[in-house]
């Protein structure tokens, strides 16, 4: 199987390390771009090359309405069907049946839901998400899991990461490609008892790798950070770990911190189609007047082609003439950044020195204090 994970480094419990995957080698801690129907919104695969993308993540959800998974199997699976021919990720598409509203049934069997489509019914089951997803051809896939709202009751967390554990046998069972690494994923929501209990019970299986799931779905940050810090504690060392959904900058640098590898958000391209530019300072507002006159670079430091190549001024003119470019070029630009500040990181744990990297972050972000 070519799939192997290496740790190079660490400081503290932050980890640099390298995946092998069936298409392509990648370093993390790394950000993986969100490409919900096989294409990253308004960007080129060329593009996501040039910035530093390394692997793409896309959903079960969207891609068994449309075009359907054998449609896509018959041009090649991902790899062959969209132009990016580096390693993908697919989600178990559970959590998007839950987040955008459309679960009709929860049960032992699986979900069913309703087409955003045409309104059909659609059942989905742990082996009916692995068929669908060793017909997309990722070369990581995600077990079929339930992702609580925030707040649910002890007792509907711990049935729910019973359920998702058993779910997790089962989506094992079905997977019948070799050429494809299964991570399992953690539940237990912000209980440290369920929490602590999904984690050890799903290491029990002894997976390529292990996503924390069910975190950043409403929680206070600091309840969220105690599960990861709970989560990386157990985690074995020799896996890769997968922060589900968590892509704030400040959230990278605190969860690479406490030991994570792996993230994915909509946050960089859906920020940047709403209008908003990630520096290192916070988030500028290109929708408001303050940048019409501006002649500087969103960032002058960012050596991505929107910095290159425009001024505030001309983007926040495109953003606010709503010019399907300046959703573009600020979409380029988030993900540069975030591809920037895991570089950052990845350099720093290289030099034993993440510490200094994270203080740096944090000062030049929040001020450096009284
Ligand atoms: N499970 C799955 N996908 C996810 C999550 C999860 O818990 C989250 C949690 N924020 C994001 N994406 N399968
Ligand atoms: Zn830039």
């Amino acid at each position: 199987m070519s799939f192997a994970f290496h740790r190079l480094a660490q400081t503290g419990r932050a980890r640099l390390g390298r995946l092998e995957t069936p298409h392509g080698t990648v370093t993390t801690p790394l950000f993986m771009p969100v490409g919900t129907q096989g294409s990253v919104k308004g960007l080129l695969p060329k593009d996501l090359e040039e910035i530093g993308s390394q692997i793409l993540l896309a959903n079960t959800y969207h891609l068994l309405l449309r075009p359907g998974p054998e449609r896509v199997r018959a041009l090649g699976g991902l790899h062959g069907f969209a132009g990016w021919k580096g390693p993908w990720l697919t989600d178990s598409g559970g959590f998007q049946v839950m987040s955008l509203g459309h679960l009709r049934r929860i049960d032992e069997e699986g979900v069913v839901f309703q087409s955003h489509l045409n309104g059909d019914l659609v059942h989905l089951t742990p082996e009916r998400s692995i068929a669908v997803q060793e017909a997309l051809g990722a070369d990581i896939i995600m077990a079929f899991d339930e992702c609580p709202p925030y707040p649910s009751s002890r007792a509907y967390l711990e049935a729910s990461l019973e359920r998702t554990l058993r779910w997790l046998e089962r989506s094992l069972r079905a997977k019948t490609r070799t050429d494809q690494a299964l991570f399992g994923i953690a539940q237990g929501g912000t209980d440290p008892g369920l929490r602590r209990r999904s984690t050890l019970e799903t290491i029990r299986f002894d997976l390529p790798g292990y996503a924390i799931g069910g975190l950043a779905v409403g929680e206070p940050k600091e309840e969220m950070f105690r599960m990861v810090a709970l989560s990386t504690e157990l985690l074995p060392e020799g896996r890769p770990r997968y922060l589900m959904g968590v892509g704030h900058p400040e959230d990278l640098v605190a969860a690479i911190g406490l030991g994570v590898d792996l993230f994915d958000c909509v946050y960089p391209t859906r920020t940047g189609r709403f209008g908003y530019a990630l520096v290192p300072e916070g988030r500028l507002n290109l929708k408001s007047g303050r940048h019409l006159e501006e002649a500087t670079p969103l960032d002058p430091e960012c050596d991505c082609y929107a910095c290159r190549t425009f001024s505030r001024a001309y983007l926040a003119h495109l953003v606010r003439a709503g010019e399907m470019l300046g959703a573009v070029l600020l979409s380029l630009h988030n993900l540069r950044y975030l591809h920037r500040l895991t570089e950052a990181a990845r350099a720093a744990i290289g030099r034993g020195a993440y510490g200094d990297f994270a203080l740096a972050f944090a000062e030049r972000r929040f001020g450096k204090g009284v």
